[in-house]
């Protein structure tokens, strides 16, 4: 069969479909692994093609047996459009990814069938379904599966390569964190793929510096400690960026995080999510303690990495008072990068279902799940104080006054040529907070 599959338009962040042929898209554009990774799980005598929309044009009238798109929340109306086009033409068409797995009903108006979880237990299963005409309208993927399947992505289908490139070691998180999708979607817990498998593909992918595609790499430090080391071992002299947990990173061995370093890491992203213990313990995130913010920024800058530290506005403890605070702190802990974010309940959490329950969720657009709009009614403020406060950090952070001073710090920080890469995330931060807050 000849398959195509459709990554859509992003229209938000540092590098979308507004910045194509930006510098932004080729320094920061996202190497997104999800359909070259369904791809490398499709048997061989199948031909696929990827389309991401943020690069090229979709040909709605391509000679294709099936088409499969990828689809998160903030995508999903583009992805129905894209659906509902296909369909038109006769051509038939699967949904797969975070949005179909939590709003199967929803996502089936627009395809044939939908997978509800990971790919992997069902994919083959659905095309060989398909070839007999017999294509079943859902796929529950409810199987657990070893990573040690998973085969390195098909990087020959991705056309328009950027800077960094992708790579996933594990899945999973242990935290129930209210607001998170990453619990909702892996229900068996957390699995990782055999560290030699990881690395084999990191010596495999063309570019110098990658991205973890983890949901954090330090869930399991003993694992993480182990692929820093093999990494070094093998002489790997590749760059990369992970997400990680701030109490990991402030308790952790010194050891933990030279071994980091010297296998390449240039920056950790920490999703604080706020400087409120009351917000934090309220949405469940009672892993991260407030007081141990600073320190862990001041081990990972004294080991020569960078921190891009995620915070969220909107929880039920925060006040209109938050906003100044939360400046007043991250200026203190001299964070390298912040992602302002509106709180968002996606559907499939907790959060969705609690404020849903409340009657507090305000549209069903999900364009505006983008974690820069106000979806939802805020409890000790308005939706306008809401986004107002949040537009004033990002303005204030990301003020060129503010961001020269920092990303001379940041160089000093990572005192090698690579911490160009966090310091000018600030100027493409800056630009995509300029454009979707419109300041
Ligand atoms: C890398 C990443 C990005 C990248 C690339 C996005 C992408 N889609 O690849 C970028 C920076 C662009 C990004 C942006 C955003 N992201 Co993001 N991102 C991730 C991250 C860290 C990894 C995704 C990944 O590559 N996983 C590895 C691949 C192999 O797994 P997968 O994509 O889940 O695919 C599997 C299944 O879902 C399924 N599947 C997926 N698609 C399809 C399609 C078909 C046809 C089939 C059959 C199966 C299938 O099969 C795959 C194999 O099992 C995840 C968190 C995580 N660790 O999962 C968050 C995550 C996906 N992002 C999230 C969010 C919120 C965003 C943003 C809204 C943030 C923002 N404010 O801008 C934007 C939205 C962008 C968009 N496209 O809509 C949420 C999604 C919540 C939701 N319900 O939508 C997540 C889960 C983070 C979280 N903790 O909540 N993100
Ligand atoms: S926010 Fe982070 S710690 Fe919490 S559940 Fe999600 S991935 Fe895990």
């Amino acid at each position: 069969m000849n398959i195509l599959l459709i990554f859509p338009r992003i229209e938000h962040g540092v590098a979308t479909y507004h910045d194509r042929g930006s510098w932004e898209s080729i320094l920061y554009g996202y190497p997104a692994i999800t359909l070259p990774h369904l791809a490398a799980i499709t048997p061989q005598r199948h031909s696929v093609e990827i389309i991401n929309e943020n690069y090229d044009d979709i040909d709605f009238d391509q000679n294709v047996d099936l088409v499969g798109i990828t689809c998160l929340t903030m995508t999903a109306p583009r992805v129905y459009e894209i659906a509902d086009e296909f369909r038109r033409r006769g051509k038939t068409v699967v949904l797969g990814g975070y949005h179909p797995s939590a709003l199967p009903e929803e996502a089936k108006q627009h395809a044939d069938s939908v997978v509800i979880g990971e790919a992997e237990p069902v994919w083959s299963q659905l095309l060989q379904d398909h070839e007999k005409g017999k294509l079943k309208p859902f796929y529950h993927s409810d199987e657990e599966f070893d990573m040690s399947i998973i085969p390195p992505i098909r990087r020959d289908l991705i056309r328009h390569m950027p800077i960094l490139g992708g790579v996933q070691s594990t899945r999973g998180c242990p935290n129930r964190c209210e607001f998170c999708a990453i619990t909702s979607f892996y229900k068996h817990g957390v699995k990782q793929r055999p560290i030699k498998n990881v690395v084999e593909e990191i010596k495999q992918m063309p570019n110098k510096f990658f991205i973890l595609h983890d949901p954090s790499l330090t869930i399991n430090p003993r694992y993480a400690r182990e692929l820093f080391k093999t990494l070094i071992r093998e002489k790997v002299k590749k760059g990369w960026v992970a997400n990680g947990n701030a109490n990991v990173l402030a308790k952790i061995d010194e050891e933990f995080l030279r071994l980091a370093r010297k296998s390449g890491c240039i920056e950790w992203f920490v999703g604080f999510e706020s400087i409120s213990q009351a917000a934090l313990n309220g949405i469940k995130k009672t892993c991260n303690r407030v007081e141990d913010f600073e320190k862990m920024i001041r081990r990972v800058h004294k080991h020569g990495m960078t921190v891009q530290g995620g915070i969220i506005f909107g929880f039920d403890e925060d006040t209109p008072d938050i906003f100044d605070t939360t400046l007043e702190k991250i200026y203190e802990w001299e964070l390298d990068v912040l992602e302002v974010n509106i709180l968002t309940p996606f559907p499939g959490t907790p959060l969705f279902d609690r404020l849903e329950r409340e009657g507090r969720i305000t549209t069903k657009d999900w364009s505006r799940y983008n974690q820069i709009d106000v979806v939802f009614k805020p409890k000790n403020m308005t939706e306008k104080e809401l986004r107002e406060g949040a537009r004033k950090v990002a303005k204030n952070f990301y003020s060129i006054h503010n961001i020269i001073p920092r990303i001379v710090k940041t160089m000093w920080t990572a005192k090698k040529i690579s911490g160009i890469l966090p310091a000018g995330t600030n100027f493409a931060f800056r630009k995509y907070y300029k454009r979707d807050f419109n300041f």
